[in-house]
């Protein structure tokens, strides 16, 4: 299938997801930046795309996808090339790539990072969600102890979380860092040299331009 691909949404630690995934398979795509809570999540036409209002969101020609790890694993699956392929090939791998995928989403992402968003106040929502920092306390505690595994990985010498091949668990997984450290969440020893790896892709640093807003 040749691609035709517009990914809406622009600026935040999700967003970046996809772009960063676009970049690394070399992949053109029309870029709508649209931006949560400005009232371009709720327009009739987006929502028309997106009932849940939420981006970053994914069109291929008629399929239209949204949840930032699913769309990067969609084009991981869809367009591999012979520079990137973003998901392993073998089923072993993949298995262990699918948990680390989950982990990421589930225990740093919604778990920890995402309450922190909603009830803190650096960077934070709490005027919206209300302020708790009893719970923004707990969730970065949570944080750091599930970051626990990721060291133990990391601490192997290993390149990236799946060994050599860069996949979309290290997009999920440096995109949770680098939001943690905007926390100022201390991350794990291991991960400061991971971090000097995968941010000086050029395709990480094409993405950060593209997820720019405007
Ligand atoms: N689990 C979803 C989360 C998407 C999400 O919450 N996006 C936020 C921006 S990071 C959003 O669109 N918020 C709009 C709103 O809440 O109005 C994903 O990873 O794509």
């Amino acid at each position: 299938m040749n691609p035709e691909l517009v990914l809406w949404g622009v600026g935040t630690s999700r967003t970046i997801r996809p772009h960063w995934a676009l970049h690394e398979l070399k992949l053109s795509y029309t870029r709508k930046p649209i931006l949560p809570r400005t009232g371009e999540t709720e327009t009739p036409e987006y929502t028309a795309l997106n009932p849940r209002q939420k981006v970053p969101l994914l069109q291929d020609h008629t399929l239209v996808i949204g949840e930032s790890a699913a769309i990067i694993a969609y084009l991981a699956k869809t367009y591999p090339n012979q520079a990137a392929s973003l998901i392993p090939k073998d089923s072993e791998t993949y298995a262990k790539w699918l948990e680390w995928c989950f982990f990421i989403v589930t225990e740093l992402d919604s778990t920890s990072l995402y309450v922190m968003r909603r009830h803190g106040q650096i960077k934070g929502l709490s005027h919206i969600y209300g302020d708790a920092p009893g719970v923004v306390a707990q969730a970065a505690e949570y944080f750091r102890k599930q970051l626990k595994h990721v060291d133990a990985a990391l601490s192997d010498g290993r390149e990236y979380l799946l060994g050599e091949q860069f996949t979309t668990a290290d997009i999920l997984l440096t995109t949770c860092l680098t939001w943690a450290i905007d926390y100022q969440v201390a991350i794990c020893d291991s991960a400061t040299p991971y971090l000097d790896r995968v941010l000086n892709r050029p395709a990480y640093r094409d993405a950060s331009a593209a997820n720019k807003p405007g």
